[in-house]
């Protein structure tokens, strides 16, 4: 799994399933908005045939996608 843990970054405070790789099996999507001082970040874990693995996972923050820098709680909610 990548990144270290630091305290207090709620890891796991916001989670939600999808199957984004169409096969049939829903990974998981963790949030950490308090990661970095605020700044947050998402981890994906995939799915394989025994269930949810963090063998592979990946993770990201607001600014991969273009977004700001800092403060900004990324991964605090997922849409439905
Ligand atoms: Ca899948």
């Amino acid at each position: 799994m990548p990144g270290a843990a630091e305290s207090h970054d709620q890891f796991g405070g916001s989670g939600h399933l999808t199957d984004s790789t169409g096969d049939g099996r829903a990974e998981l999507v963790a949030g950490a908005f308090a990661e970095n001082d605020g700044a947050g970040a998402v981890w994906l874990f995939k799915a394989g045939t025994s269930g949810i693995t963090a063998t592979g996972s990946t993770s990201f923050g607001s600014t991969s996608l273009g977004g700001p820098a800092g403060l900004s709680y990324f991964g605090d909610r997922f849409a439905n």
